[in-house]
């Protein structure tokens, strides 16, 4: 199959799972173009199957808010007919669902029809997508793709119950390679970053409002109290001054690293005992499913699909959000017995194995195959 994929190219859940589905996609054979305004961060090595379309954009004066839409929309409309490709397949509904439905339409005019898959990914339904302002264009954009995934069980139930959805929403769990999300040994890391064999803990994230990483701040002062430890912050945005803020008011900027954005997360995560993450909103959690693929047990919140993938007393505990002090006192709970740590450290691995790319990438194949034979011309 020729295979066009939207997404953003950033360092985000959903623009990392696009990147790793068109690179399986393309191991598997299958022809991807990635249309993107940036190389996708996850992009990195040359694949004979696979090619990057860049949206350019236009620099005119008038425009104090350049029409990155209408760009989009003029880059499928190019890569789509002269690439013949076979099925388009964007991630996070807005602008993207919207943005294909418009690029679908203008081919139908030049008597080509390309089916379009929307896989909704988290925010683009529980955050931005339910702003009044957004709410009629992301369900009309949704109800015009010729088919809808979500991520989770959860992000199905939301989108049901927050939009007036008309197509079937198929719900495709988020996968992780395991060729590159593996234990390995990195003791090197683990003594430069707690040289007196310190428990380690981990959180990943883009750093906004939504992951509260000040919870992370606040577990790790209390387990610290108890455990010697350290803490790892890997991941930038906007919240970062008001957490290094935080980290001095409380005393203990020796103990916690702000790593930036970190490319082979999977090394630092190599040597993590814990991973936190209170989210206050989560439609999967990949973040939670990479660390527990390198074999790291969970602290998190029980929201939206995070069930789905941390099991609660099995891979690591769920807790309400903000209930800063039941995750620290689980996360002082598993650091302090030994063998409860690695038997959670096993379990995490075994759940992570049931969302293996290899099980779970057939699964858009399948659903590809069935959209393309089943889209009707939907107007
Ligand atoms: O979590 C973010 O802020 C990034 C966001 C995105 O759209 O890139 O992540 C969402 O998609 C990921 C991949 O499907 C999910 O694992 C995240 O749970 C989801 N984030 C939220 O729902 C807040």
């Amino acid at each position: 199959m020729k295979i066009g994929i939207v997404c953003y190219p950033t360092f985000g859940g959903s623009g990392v799972l696009a990147t790793e589905l068109g690179k399986g996609l393309a191991d598997k054979g299958h022809q991807v173009h990635f249309i993107t305004y940036r190389q996708p961060v996850r992009l990195t090595s040359f694949h004979a199957n696979i090619f990057y379309h860049e949206v350019g954009n236009i620099d005119y004066p008038l425009f104090e808010f350049a029409p990155y839409d209408t760009a989009l929309a003029s880059k499928l409309v190019d890569v789509i007919s002269h690439e013949q490709i076979d099925i388009l397949h964007v991630h996070y509904a807005i602008p993207h669902a919207t943005v294909a439905y418009l690029a679908k339409k203008i081919l139908l005019q030049q008597g080509r029809y390309v089916p379009v898959i929307t896989t909704l990914h988290g925010t683009d339904i529980t955050l931005v997508g339910s702003d009044k302002s957004f709410a009629p264009v992301v369900e009309f954009s949704i109800n015009k793709s010729d088919g809808v995934t979500a991520v989770s069980e959860s992000l199905k139930q939301d989108t049901l119950s927050k939009f007036n959805i008309s197509t079937d929403i198929k719900v495709i769990h988020n996968f992780i390679d395991f060729a590159r999300f593996k234990k390995v040994n990195k003791d090197h890391f683990k003594k430069a970053i707690a040289p007196d064999g310190e428990k380690i803990l981990t959180h990943t994230s883009n750093f906004r409002k939504v992951k509260r990483v000040e919870d992370v701040i606040q577990i790790f002062k209390r387990v610290y109290k108890k455990i010697p430890s350290k803490l790892l912050l890997i991941g930038d945005g906007p919240e970062r001054a008001n957490l290094e803020r935080l980290c001095r008011e409380i005393g203990l900027c020796s103990e916690i690293r702000f790593l930036g954005k970190q490319d082979a997360v999977e090394e630092l995560l190599a040597v993590s005992d814990l991973f936190i993450m209170p989210s206050a909103k989560e439609s999967f959690g990949l973040a939670a499913l990479e660390a527990m693929a390198v074999e790291v047990p969970v602290i998190s919140s029980n929201i939206g699909g995070i069930p789905e993938v941390n099991i609660h007393g099995e891979t690591g505990f769920l807790s309400d959000v903000g209930n800063v002090d039941e995750m620290s006192a689980n996360a002082i709970k598993l650091l302090e017995n030994e063998s409860m740590l690695q038997q959670f450290k096993s379990n995490a691995l075994a759940q992570a194995q049931n969302f293996s790319i290899e099980s779970i990438l057939p699964e858009y194949e399948n659903y590809y195959e069935h959209i393309l034979k089943t889209a009707v011309h939907n107007g």
